[in-house]
């Protein structure tokens, strides 16, 4: 069983009703534990001007397969609740599922970063986080001091 933690947003639509399909497809699909954080509104991030607002929120859970498998897994639902499989990257989508860290495996393949590469300057992914599991590690530090150690 690996430990992992997943980012949601979206943009687009019934955000909360979306964010809890996302947990039910999940589940039936092999995701166990899932602890859901309570869900924020934040401000778009590098997105063009006029970017509604988004809403946020991430999960920890246990996982019994490959980080690749759990990959495959996040991109279907997401087609699956509305988003285009072919997409830009920062537009407005209906939900989007990011794999923050799987265990503490380091991952670098072109199709997946492990840890997520912008999680760590990430307040929107970082504060639900936080909320759940301050003590999570995302590389060498957790969640909470991260969070703690933002700028903006
Ligand atoms: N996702 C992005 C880019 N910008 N901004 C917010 N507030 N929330 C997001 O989930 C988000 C973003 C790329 O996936
Ligand atoms: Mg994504
Ligand atoms: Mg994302």
């Amino acid at each position: 069983m690996s430990k992992i933690a997943l980012a949601l947003g979206g943009n687009i639509g019934s955000t909360e009703e979306l964010f809890q399909q996302a947990v039910s497809l999940l589940t039936r699909n092999g995701v166990e534990n899932i602890h859901l954080s309570p869900i924020i509104v934040t401000q778009p991030v590098d997105c063009p001007p006029g970017t509604p607002l988004f809403k946020n929120a991430a999960l920890t859970a246990t996982w019994n397969g490959s980080p690749q498998e759990l990959l495959q897994l996040c991109q279907s639902i997401e087609v699956a609740l509305g988003r285009p499989k072919e997409h830009g990257r920062n537009q407005s989508r209906t939900v989007d599922i990011d794999i923050i860290t799987f265990d503490e495996q380091e991952i670098n393949s072109p199709d997946l970063i492990i840890p997520h590469p912008r999680a760590a300057q990430r307040r929107f992914v970082l504060e639900p986080l936080a909320a759940i599991a301050p003590e999570w590690l995302i590389g060498k530090k957790s969640a909470a001091r991260l969070l703690a150690e933002l700028k903006d």
